[in-house]
């Protein structure tokens, strides 16, 4: 297999954003957070979803309860799910449960924090503000990369929906 310098220019540019990030961070009590993300925002728009991971390492559950970001009007927890065989988010009004031991992945077409009323676009490249609220671990602050508009959880485009 060859490689010109165009086509490794290409593979460079598809690198993700996320790995070389996904070694840090948040630490809360038990709870280890990896690298909250969110995804730029069409014109017009004025929701979007909060994506990362979040590990409980210690004994007793505990449970992401709501949030905040400070470019949106209100935060909630959702979830994807088949409802009549149509994908439809639910907010998921007792949290998210994070299991002692265990961990949840939140991601575009699954769990995923929900921004609404926003007051401006997210941007690629951006950085975000807000906060997690957890029932035991309390309240976190986290900082959201801007993905790119439709990106999955390596960065690379998967399309759109929360
Ligand atoms: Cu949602």
């Amino acid at each position: 297999m060859t490689f010109d310098r165009r086509s490794l220019l290409l593979a460079a540019l598809a690198l993700p954003a996320v790995p070389a990030l996904a070694q840090e961070g948040i630490r809360a009590g038990d709870l280890a957070i990896g690298v909250p993300w969110t995804r730029a925002t069409p014109a017009g728009s004025r929701v979007a979803g909060g994506y990362m991971t979040i590990r409980n390492t210690g004994s007793e559950p505990d449970a992401l309860v709501g949030g905040s970001l400070s470019v949106a009007g209100r935060v909630e927890i959702h979830e994807m799910a088949m409802a009549d065989g149509v994908m439809r988010m639910r907010e998921l009004a007792q949290g998210l449960v994070i299991p002692p031991g265990g961990s949840v992945d939140l991601r575009p077409g699954g769990y995923h924090v929900m921004f609404l009323d926003l007051a401006q676009p997210l941007r690629q490249g951006e950085r975000v503000t807000g906060t997690l609220r957890f029932r035991r671990a309390g309240e976190v602050r986290v900082d959201y990369t801007v993905q790119a508009m439709g990106a999955g959880p390596d960065g690379r485009p998967q399309g759109h929906g929360h």
